[in-house]
């Protein structure tokens, strides 16, 4: 006996639902004014790093001019940015941080 003919629909391409976010590094920019006590204050605070990690950070970038804090999500890196160069700001230092996606 004759198989029943199988006819498919045509599908259209999808694409895989899930990705994974692009990172931006938080980076701490050296300057001759804040004092390194409140930088450290500030890394504890806004990037939860212990006392340990916060002064190895702060010691980089003052003698090297940057160093990286931290990876986050965009919206993430960008809001703790501002949130710790406003910190900054409200006592009077130039402190900066600022942002870059990773490679
Ligand atoms: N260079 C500052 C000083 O000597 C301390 C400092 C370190 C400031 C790191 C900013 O990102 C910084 N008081």
């Amino acid at each position: 006996v004759p198989m029943p003919e199988i006819t498919t629909k045509p599908r259209v391409q999808v694409k895989p639902q899930v990705e994974r976010p692009k990172l931006y590094k938080v980076i701490l920019i050296n300057d001759d004014f804040t004092p390194r006590e409140f930088v450290v204050t500030v890394l504890k605070g806004e990037f939860k790093l212990s006392e340990d990690q916060a002064h190895r950070v702060m010691i980089t970038a003052h003698r090297r001019g940057v160093c990286v804090v931290a990876v986050f999500t965009k919206d993430v890196a960008e809001t703790k940015a501002t949130r710790a160069t406003d910190a900054g700001k409200a006592k009077g230092y130039p402190l900066m941080f600022t942002t870059e996606p990773e490679e």
